[in-house]
């Protein structure tokens, strides 16, 4: 049976995850590997209800500790009926955010210790990490022009802070990458998807079925 494999891909709104997400996913399937494309917030039932609570802007909005649990929640039902099961039958599963974004967000964006976001991460979903984290990067401007010519201004509860709150949230996903250069890959998201997509395909290439 072939092993499953966990990618993540990270970065802020606008960073072309989704996008990139989609295209890794066909290409793994090309290579006759199941694959599982997910995202979080969501990704099961119980996960795309949380996210409704998290990111409807005319919600009740939430305070960092009470997104972190809502965040933490939701991950916890994905990993336990998507993700694990998908890994154990030796799937590969493609993940729109993951545990970085909540470290990134609420811990470096919000001010919540990382060690507090990681224990919960183990209470909620066994510590699970991918195997292997795309940290998607563009310049904001770059960004600015790509969500403004897609939703002219118009953003979710949390993508729609400050600017500050975006360039913490920033700095902190390249710490992460930094301190942890065997699990993460940062791509420079900001030219054409076909080339962003290239790069990451050599960054999954060691990962395939059959290299050592
Ligand atoms: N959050 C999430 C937390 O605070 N904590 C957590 O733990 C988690 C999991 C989720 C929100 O929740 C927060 C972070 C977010 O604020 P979301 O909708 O899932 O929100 O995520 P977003 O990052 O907001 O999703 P976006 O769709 O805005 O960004 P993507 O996925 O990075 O970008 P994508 O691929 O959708 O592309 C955006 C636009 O740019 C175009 C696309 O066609 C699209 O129109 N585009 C390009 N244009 C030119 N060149 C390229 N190379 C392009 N690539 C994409």
């Amino acid at each position: 049976m072939s092993v499953g494999r966990f990618i993540a891909l990270e970065g802020g709104e606008g960073a072309g995850k989704s996008t990139q997400a989609r295209l890794l996913a066909e290409a793994l399937r090309e290579r006759g590997l199941e694959v599982v494309l997910t995202r979080e917030p969501g990704g099961t039932a119980g996960g795309e209800a949380i996210r409704e609570l998290l990111l409807d802007p005319k919600g009740p909005g939430w305070d960092p500790e009470a997104e972190a649990l809502l965040f933490a929640a939701a991950r916890s039902d994905h990993v336990a009926r998507l993700i694990r099961p998908a890994l154990d039958r030796g799937a590969w599963v493609i993940c729109d955010r993951f545990i970085d974004s909540t470290r990134a967000y609420q811990g470096g964006g919000g001010g919540l210790p990382d060690d507090a976001i990681l224990a919960l991460h183990r209470v909620g979903s066994g510590g699970l990490l991918p195997d292997l984290t795309i940290l998607l990067e563009a310049s904001s401007d770059e960004i600015a022009a790509r969500l403004s010519r897609r939703d002219g201004g118009e953003s979710d509860r949390i993508g729609g802070r400050e600017a500050e709150f975006h360039a913490r949230v920033a700095q902190a996903f390249r710490r992460f990458a930094d301190a942890e250069p065997a699990r993460f890959a940062r791509i420079d998201g900001s030219g054409p998807a076909e080339a962003t997509h290239q790069a990451i395909l050599e960054a999954v290439a060691p990962l395939l079925p059959g290299k050592p």
